[in-house]
């Protein structure tokens, strides 16, 4: 099975480098948008894209990541809310168990109905520990999993989630606040599930500032996901880019003094 993006996840998380990947939901982009956001993600050094969502309903998520694909050379990451949104134009797949839910269908129900239709996709696949976190506000995804998410100031409860994800075999966890959540989650949970994982931890939900993505980073996040904020104003990705990316600068000046 094809590791070469993981390898790169673990050997960044190893040297301490962090990473901004920006959220490109299909269903809210058109030819032009995708060019506009290709153009600025990569003269701001992008480490990922990610592409999906937790409703896509439009068809051309194919056509979308050929796009991204043809312009440039950053890794395309699959998010998929459903096993229909699986195309083999992208370089790896996030495979999500929404184990902080207790809802069996995507814990594994999904997953055996789609596994050899993913298996010969041909894509890296990545096992992603995932959990929904309470943002503030039912959120797309916390509608949709039919599944609660981990209240906010449940710190213990992320931690124990995590720690199991990590036992289960995951090789990533991805903290999810939900799509435009009103309050993203806070830098006490992302410290106390980090220091008790070994596994790349990736953060997203309601991140609208780059001090929040860079304090995040801080906390412990291995990659900070933006979707909501870009799609409202395309020139955050230079600034949370820069942001997420100097916050390595930062703790080796803290080293170097
Ligand atoms: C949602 O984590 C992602 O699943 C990104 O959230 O769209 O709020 O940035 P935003």
């Amino acid at each position: 099975m094809k590791q070469a993006l993981y390898q790169q996840f673990v050997e960044k998380k190893q040297s301490g480098k962090k990473s901004f990947a920006v959220l490109i939901d299909p269903d809210k982009v058109d030819n032009e948008k995708i060019d506009q956001l290709l153009t600025l993600a990569v003269a701001a050094k992008v480490d990922y894209f990610l592409v999906g969502g937790s409703l896509v309903i439009s068809s051309h998520l194919d056509q979308c990541i050929q796009q991204i694909k043809s312009c440039a050379t950053i890794p395309v990451l699959l998010f998929p809310g459903s096993p229909s949104q699986v195309s083999r134009y992208a370089d790896a797949l996030l495979y999500l168990s929404l184990i902080s839910g207790r809802n069996p269908e995507l814990l594994i129900g999904q997953h055996v109905i789609s596994a050899p239709f993913v298996k010969n996709s041909g894509l890296e696949i990545m096992p992603t520990g995932y959990m929904v976190i309470d943002g503030g506000a039912p959120t797309t995804v916390s509608y949709i999993s039919n599944a609660t998410p981990i209240p906010a100031d449940k710190n213990d409860i992320a931690m124990c989630t995590a720690m199991a994800g990590e036992m289960l075999g995951m090789k990533l966890i991805y903290m999810d606040a939900g799509s435009g959540a009103k309050r993203p989650i806070t830098e006490t949970m992302i410290e106390i599930v980090a220091r008790n994982i070994r596994i790349p931890l990736i953060i997203g939900g309601g991140i609208t500032e780059p001090e929040k993505a860079y304090r995040n980073c801080k906390a412990g996040a291995d990659v900070i996901v933006v979707g909501n904020a870009i799609e409202k104003d395309a020139s955050l990705i230079a600034e949370i880019s820069h942001a997420v990316h100097s916050t390595q600068n930062a703790e080796l000046g803290t080293h170097n003094a």
